[in-house]
């Protein structure tokens, strides 16, 4: 993340903040603010209460994840199959001497971290940006990923495991059998590890392999202090621990990804065990809600629906979520009459939890442009016969009172037979004319 970092600075791609910031709530203000304005990453220099600059919106557009894994921004559902796949290419992680490699460590306490309150009504600080590594209790496979956890003392943390999560079965399996789940909290891991551990990989395939996939090298790792695993060695910050067998403990409210507070609920408890930190360790904050985090998610989602209905039918150009993930939007060269309700149907089956409402759109449309793919239901949509919706069924999984229950598919496509009436007006020169020879310079 650090070499990340110097990149972004040296080509200017970096706020830095240098007014000292109060962890409670004026950082994540200047956050939300500073992001609409300049959208790149904002590096608190000066912190109250610690030592730590804060990183935040990193990772927040779809420019730099690609850039990350070095791809083309606007091809990434394609592309991330293909490098997602483990294919025994030898990227596993291996063992390295840090201190050879020239990394050192300082044990700190956790309440020296940035302890940083976001919303309004949040409980207490939360930490948002770590990710867990920790292994399957049987078969020692590794997992990453990310679990928002509420600071409630130096040697406790609460953490939000939600249903079917890969962590969640681990805890419980762990449980099962009598035992804590030791774990680590990666914070400032390397970036290629932040699309491994967002996106759901199946549950038998080891996640530091894919990050190494994404590298095109395998991820270095050393020896965690306290616990039985091992981490990547240049991670910032890593918290180390166990999740108690048997104990849940009140978390929340807490301002989370769809804009509303989660209600105080019995959560996982992880007592900490130790904090090391690499020498100048800077923490990385994520905004919940912000794009750091929610675009992740959108892209996962969207290349496993790529590759899901594409295994079952022609013609899938790109799939996207947007403007939330909630709104699956495909693109498609229509073959057939008929064809984009079939993949309509294949979606809304294919993504059970978080395909709610589903576009699909022709090949001419910009599914990157919300206003693009509005303009296409708009004028190519009848909603008396284009429209399907499914009644009683559900989708977003933490969902008591049915509030997303049901299903919205639109087929946003030219009639298949008259495609050449919904031929979109073009202007002849506006691809190839350069403006700048038709106004004076500013
Ligand atoms: C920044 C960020 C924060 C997240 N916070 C949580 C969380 O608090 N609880 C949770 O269960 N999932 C959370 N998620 C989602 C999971 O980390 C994500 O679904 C991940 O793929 C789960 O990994 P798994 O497939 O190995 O279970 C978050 C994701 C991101 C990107
Ligand atoms: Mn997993």
């Amino acid at each position: 993340m650090r070499e990340y970092l110097a990149q972004l600075r040296a080509r200017g791609d970096l706020v830095e903040i240098n007014r000292l910031v109060d962890p409670n709530h004026e950082l994540a203000a200047v956050t939300a603010l500073a992001i609409k304005r300049w959208d790149k990453p904002i590096l608190f220099n000066r912190v109250e209460g610690t030592k730590f600059p804060v990183l935040t919106h990193t990772y927040g557009t779809r420019q730099r994840l690609a850039e990350i894994i070095n791809i083309e921004p606007g091809d990434f559902c394609r592309q991330w199959s293909r490098l997602a796949s483990l294919g025994g290419e030898g990227n596993k992680p291996v063992d390295v001497d840090a201190a050879e490699r020239g990394f050192e460590y300082d044990d700190c306490k956790l309440g020296e971290l940035p302890l940083i309150t976001y919303s309004e009504r949040d409980a207490a600080p939360y930490f948002t940006s770590a990710m867990f590594v920790a292994k399957e209790p049987e078969t020692g496979v590794p997992n990453l990923s990310f679990h928002r956890s509420m600071y409630v003392s130096d040697s406790e943390l609460r953490c939000r495991l939600a249903p079917r999560h890969h962590l969640t079965l681990y805890h419980e399996k762990a449980e099962s059998m009598g035992k804590p789940l030791e774990a680590a909290m990666l914070i400032g891991p390397p970036p290629t590890s932040f699309l491994s551990a967002a996106a759901p990989i199946p549950y038998d395939a080891d996640e530091l392999e894919v990050a190494g996939q994404l590298a095109g090298k395998p991820l270095e790792m050393r020896p965690c202090k306290w616990v039985d695993l091992t981490v990547p060695a240049s991670t910032e910050i890593v918290i180390e621990g166990r999740f108690l067998a048997g104990e849940r403990r009140a978390d929340g409210p807490f301002g989370e990804f769809m804009g509303y507070y989660t209600p105080e609920e019995p959560n996982a408890v992880f007592e900490v065990l130790g904090v090391t930190c690499r020498k100048d360790a800077i923490f990385h904050s994520i905004l919940c809600g912000a794009p750091e985090e929610v675009l992740t998610l959108e892209l996962s989602v969207a290349a496993n629906v790529y590759q899901r209905i594409s295994a079952v039918l022609p013609g899938i150009v790109d799939v996207t979520c947007q403007p939330f993930v909630l709104h699956t939007v495909v693109k498609i060269k229509q073959q057939y009459e008929g064809h984009a309700r079939q993949v309509l149907l294949a979606v809304l089956g294919s993504e059970p939890t978080w395909a709610k409402m589903c576009t699909v759109v022709d090949e001419d449309v910009d599914i990157y442009d919300m206003n693009d793919v509005m303009w296409a239901v708009l004028t190519r949509s009848r909603p008396d016969r284009d429209m399907i919706t499914i009644e009683d069924t559900p989708s977003f999984y933490r969902d008591p009172h049915k509030d997303h229950w049901g299903r919205l598919g639109i087929d946003a496509t030219a009639p298949f037979d008259r495609r050449d009436d919904f031929v979109r007006k073009t202007i002849p020169g506006v691809e190839t004319l350069d403006l700048s020879h038709y106004v004076d310079a500013e």
